[in-house]
């Protein structure tokens, strides 16, 4: 169906120790994925780690609006945020990579959420969707065209990062067994439906290795 070429990047997002169990924002099982996300970067010349990196007042914080609990919804400027318990606040050990993930050829760490007053879910726009990230700039003057993502969470940032991605002009897949949700209202069927939509491609780590030989 395919095969790697020197395109193609494996883009790893937020493996960090606050989405994994005993972390500010665990998401459930979040680090069983880690010794295969390990195999699969041994498959990449490329890859790419994200890293989100917050201030400590965070807009998306639920610690910054009194009266909020984490997991409620706010109306912001650029529209509805989901507030989170305080995570990955930059230099802090929570927003470390876990210490399992080992990927010492990775090329680039891109972080993100660093403005305190703009969240930003995906890899390639800031959740005003209009601020870039810089990474698909940096994709294309690297000439890479084809991203597999993997990693946390599911249902919020590699969801944004894989329709953003595709909306901005490159091929995204995504490694099913390879990510974990954190599973909030309907974010799990909807990540689904948008995928479906937006004609991302959903694979297990299983074909893609298959696949990719
Ligand atoms: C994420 C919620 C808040 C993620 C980041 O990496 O999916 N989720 N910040
Ligand atoms: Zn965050």
């Amino acid at each position: 169906m395919f095969t790697l070429t020197p395109t193609d990047a494996l883009l790893v997002i937020d493996v960090q120790n606050d989405f994994c169990p005993g972390g500010a924002l665990a998401v459930e099982r979040g680090d069983e994925i880690i010794p295969l996300i390990n195999l699969l970067g041994r498959r990449f010349e490329h890859v790419i780690l994200t890293q989100d990196w917050h201030p400590a007042d965070h807009i998306s914080f639920a610690s910054r609006h009194p009266g909020k609990q984490p997991f409620e919804t706010i109306e912001v400027a650029y529209g509805n945020q989901t507030l989170w318990p305080d995570h990955c606040v930059r230099g802090t050990p929570g927003a470390e990579f876990h210490p399992g993930l080992d990927i010492p050829h990775a090329e680039l760490i891109l972080r993100k959420g660093f403005r305190r007053e703009i969240d930003s879910y995906s890899a390639f726009l800031e959740d005003d969707h209009t601020t870039p990230t810089g990474l698909a700039g940096y994709l294309r003057e690297r000439g890479l065209q084809r991203l597999f993502l993997c990693g946390l969470a599911y249902d919020f940032c590699v969801r944004f990062s894989a329709i953003d991605g595709t909306a901005t002009g490159f091929e995204c897949i995504v490694i099913e067994d390879a990510t974990r949700a954190v599973g909030l209202g309907e974010s799990i069927g909807s990540t689904q439906r948008h995928f479906a939509d937006a004609r991302v491609l959903q694979l297990t780590a299983r074909e893609v290795k298959n696949e990719l030989g």
